[in-house]
């Protein structure tokens, strides 16, 4: 059963199961990229050259060269305000986080329940004999597989790729249940990932929308935080007195 939310008095402390749905916005504040916008990722780098199979197979050097570089800047990165407060809550209601995000951030800042959509940087596969490691190593010098010597590649979802199956359902489940919804700087425009809040939407859950500006989803959300994730994401847990 979800209760009625009054969207001017929002409090998630006031309820019992919260989803965050994350995307780059909500590691801009920790100097992570966002991809679209002035400075992201595809500004410079077209996906086609470096974040699909089909370029991973014509040059794997070149696309691993770009994944050494993005390893390269979030080794330096630290969780920020907004993801520690989302870890903290996880002492206080039912929190699940739905991240697009590949950085691991809100691991570190010590959130429990995280789907990685689109997979995660410092894992990586063969595909050749299904072999998997995991590292924090910076650049990655050898992706060669040590088990039968074919190419390692990233363990992300590139485009074209498909999305692990457990973990759209593990999303669909959260969104299912959950009384309130809170998508963090995400543009709303890669799917599936862009069509899990209308899960949450149609269960009936107070949607909340944090981002600098306005989105493709802004009409899904019927509350509409405009600012920096870490700054607005306090204003979801004050008590009104
Ligand atoms: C702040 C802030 C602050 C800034 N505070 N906010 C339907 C229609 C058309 C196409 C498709 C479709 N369904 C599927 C497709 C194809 C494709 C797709 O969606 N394309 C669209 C672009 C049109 N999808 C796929 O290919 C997916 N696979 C799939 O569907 O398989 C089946 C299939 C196979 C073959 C053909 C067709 C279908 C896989 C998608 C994988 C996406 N992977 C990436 C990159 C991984 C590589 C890597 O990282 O190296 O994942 S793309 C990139 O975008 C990354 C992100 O997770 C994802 C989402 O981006 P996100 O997080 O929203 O970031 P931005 O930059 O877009 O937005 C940042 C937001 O933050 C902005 O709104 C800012 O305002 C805000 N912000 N600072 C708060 N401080
Ligand atoms: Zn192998």
């Amino acid at each position: 059963m979800h209760e009625a939310v009054d969207p001017a008095q929002i409090n998630l402390l006031d309820h019992e199961s919260v989803v965050f749905f994350t995307g780059a916005g909500m590691s801009a504040e920790s100097g992570v990229p966002t991809f679209r916008g002035p400075g992201g990722v595809w500004k410079t780098y077209d996906y086609e050259e470096y974040a699909c199979q089909e370029a991973f197979d014509a040059d794997p050097a070149r696309v691993w060269e770009f994944h050494n570089y993005r390893r390269g800047i979030v080794a330096q990165c630290e969780p920020n305000r907004g993801h520690r407060l989302i870890a903290e809550l996880e002492g206080r209601l039912k929190v699940t986080v739905v991240t697009q995000n590949i950085d691991g951030l809100h691991q570190q800042a010590g959130s429990t329940h995280v789907v990685e959509l689109h997979g995660g940087l410092w894992r990586v596969r063969c595909d050749g004999c299904g072999h998997r490691q995991e590292g924090r190593e910076s650049p990655f010098e050898d992706p060669r597989c040590p088990a039968c010597g074919g190419w390692l590649r990233p363990d992300i979802v590139w485009f074209g790729d498909l999305l692990d199956m457990s973990r759209i359902r593990a999303a669909e489940d959260a969104m299912a249940e959950c009384d309130v919804m809170v998508a963090i700087g995400t543009s709303g425009v890669v799917f599936p990932a862009a069509a899990l809040p209308m899960v949450a939407k149609q269960a009936g859950a107070a949607m909340v929308e944090v981002n600098v500006e306005p989105t493709e989803m802004s009409a899904l959300y019927d509350v509409h935080l405009r600012g920096p994730a870490g700054e607005m994401l306090p204003r979801l847990m004050e008590r009104s007195g």
